[in-house]
């Protein structure tokens, strides 16, 4: 037997150790394949390694909709009265703009939940009987929602029959004497409620308990961060608009800022989003309030600040928060949620 040449060994070891590499490689590939395939339920009977093992499938973008039956869509026939879209391209959601059957049928097969922030604090609480009912009739009816109500008077909470699946948790918060305190705490409370929720529900909407819903409001409404143009200003240029204008707050907005004015009273979206939000707000009014100031309509301001920088990738027309003491619209076809009138002297601690 000849023996192998020194150069011979080392071509040998070379070739030897890139087969080994080789072998190395595909099984990664392999495995990484293997354990997409584990964590994604919808692919179980095939193994095999393309674009869409290392890209799972967000769930916020994928709506399936095989089996669903509905209207034929256009876009030539719509809505002309109203713009429907903003400048960013976030649908603006009004009657006649979406199918509600078809929507909560790409809904319905994710099993969504929705969770609700209402304060009642003090008198406020003789709101929450008609907010609850109400929402029993049309706050998205046949899908999972859980309500958590932050009051002073746990005892006073009405006992309204929710059907399956959704439900209510009653939370104590102190009572307080200043609306500005009550506002500066929501915000507050709403992020701690999200911290604690984690990933266990899907969106929250944060609603006023001073009003009642008259139509549906469902899974049209759902997106990332989602905004509600207050039903007072939308005629209005922005200079006009109450943002807060003294450039010491952190609310400030100038002359030539601003898209909307958006409601304090109702906004929502997905956990992070609203978390981020309201976690901004908090820091931004409490920052405000260590410098002596106040802004002009306290978290609304903030907010509206907020959506001015982070922009709403939905945002409701005011049919999903109109006042009942408002003269109705041409173009609100629909008021689906709406603010009751109130004698504010009677009410309100104080003012
Ligand atoms: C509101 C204004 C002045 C003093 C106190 C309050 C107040 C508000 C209150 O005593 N208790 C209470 O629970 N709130 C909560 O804040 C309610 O959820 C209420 O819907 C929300 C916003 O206050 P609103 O509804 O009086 O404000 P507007 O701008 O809708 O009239
Ligand atoms: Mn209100």
């Amino acid at each position: 037997m000849r023996v192998m040449s020194g150069k011979t060994v080392t071509a040998t070891l070379l070739l030897l150790s890139f087969l080994l590499l080789g072998v190395l490689y595909c099984y990664q590939n392999y495995r990484v394949s293997v354990s997409f395939e584990l964590n994604d339920s919808r692919q179980t009977d095939s193994v095999c390694v393309c674009v869409c093992d290392v890209l799972p499938l967000s769930e916020e973008f994928h709506l399936e909709a095989e089996h669903l039956r509905y209207q034929q869509p256009s876009i030539l026939i719509g809505r002309t009265d109203v713009v429907t879209v903003t400048p960013w391209l976030a649908p603006v959601v009004w009657d006649g703009t979406f199918d509600p059957v078809l929507l909560d049928g790409l809904y319905r097969p994710r099993n969504i939940s929705v969770a609700v922030t209402v304060f009642a604090v003090g008198k406020y609480i003789r709101f929450l009987e008609a907010f609850l009912l109400t929402a029993e009739q049309h706050f998205f009816v046949g899908f999972n929602v859980h309500v958590y109500i932050f009051t002073d008077r746990p005892n006073e909470v009405p006992r309204v029959h929710m059907a399956p699946g959704r439900q209510v948790t009653v939370r104590s918060v102190p009572s307080s004497r200043r609306w500005q305190e009550i506002s500066a705490r929501r915000m507050e409370l709403i992020q701690t409620l999200i911290e604690e929720l984690r990933n266990h529900k899907d969106y929250i909407f944060c609603l006023d308990v001073d009003s009642r819903f008259h139509g549906r409001w469902g899974t049209e409404s759902l997106g990332g961060l989602v905004g509600v143009i207050h039903p007072g200003y939308y005629r209005d240029q922005r200079t006009k608009f109450p943002y807060e204008r003294r450039p010491e707050s952190r609310a400030y907005l100038a002359p030539e800022d601003g898209d909307f004015y958006y409601c304090g009273g109702a906004f929502g979206g997905r956990l992070q989003e609203v978390h981020l939000m309201a976690k901004t707000c908090r820091q931004d009014f409490e920052a405000d309030a260590r410098g002596g100031i106040e802004a002009a309509w306290q978290e609304e301001s903030h907010l509206n600040r907020y959506m001015w920088i982070h922009k709403p990738t939905k945002v409701l027309s005011p049919e999903y928060l109109w006042q009942d003491f408002k003269s109705r619209e041409p173009e609100i076809r629909l008021v689906r949620f709406s603010g009751v009138a109130k004698n504010y002297a009677e009410i309100r601690p104080n003012t």
